[in-house]
């Protein structure tokens, strides 16, 4: 995508897609460079990988985790860890950036006092997909999820609260930011298969934060 369109695309202004779930577009457009520089350092010590699924099966987003605690999935599970399984040592520390943007669309979502500490990278490259979910692993489910969306655009599928709800199609920006909470919480969702498409800042991929409270 050209820089021109880019401009065009973006937006700003919040859009509720149900209580408990709202988008803020271009919340993390003027920070987005520095969350970029900051992700570069983190993935120094803990790289991008595919984690295996409980059924055996590779999972196509690459992740990795930054914060006290981190998202993995192997064959015996999903889980929350402290230590990067891949190289036995803690997460790398949640950078400054993060934790301000975070907490900074939690207050303006109407969550104040968000302190998450887990933040899941999640990295799409062209034909990567993310099949419906409910996100439940985490002990407190009363703290929001922030989601950040960097780079190539996707559609984010917005499902209900059983998985046979249809899920409505929420496109999602470079500098969208996500905050999901309460009744929403625990609603499927997921995301179609990423496009072909060129950002300047990432290039063929979409990176996704997710902030977190964990413990
Ligand atoms: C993604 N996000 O946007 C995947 N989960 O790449 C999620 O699975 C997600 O964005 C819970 C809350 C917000 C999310
Ligand atoms: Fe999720």
């Amino acid at each position: 995508m050209h820089l021109f369109d880019e401009a065009e695309l973006s937006q700003t202004g919040r859009e509720e897609l149900c209580p408990g779930a709202i988008v803020l577009r271009g919340f993390a457009l003027a920070g987005a460079t520095t969350l970029l520089e900051a992700l570069g350092h983190i993935i120094i010590t803990a790289p991008f990988r595919h984690m295996v699924t409980p059924g055996g099966f590779r999972m196509s987003v690459a992740m990795t985790n930054c914060g006290s605690y981190g998202w993995v999935t192997d064959h015996t599970g999903y889980r929350y860890d402290a230590t990067d399984p891949e190289s036995g040592q803690p997460w790398p520390k949640m950078p400054g950036v993060f934790l301000k943007l975070a907490q900074d669309a939690a207050a303006s979502a109407g969550f104040e006092d968000f302190t998450p500490d887990a933040c899941l990278i999640n990295r799409y490259a062209s034909g990567t997909r993310l099949s419906l979910h409910q996100d439940k692993n985490e002990r407190d489910l009363n703290a929001p999820i922030v989601s950040v969306s960097l780079g190539v655009p996707v559609i984010f599928l917005w499902g209900g609260l059983r998985r046979e709800v249809r899920p409505s199609r929420v496109p999602l920006l470079h500098g969208d930011v996500m905050v999901w909470g309460g009744p929403a919480r625990l609603r499927y969702h997921g995301i179609l298969p990423v496009k072909q498409e060129y950002h300047p800042l990432t290039g063929s991929h979409r990176i996704n934060l997710t902030f977190r409270k964990v413990a």
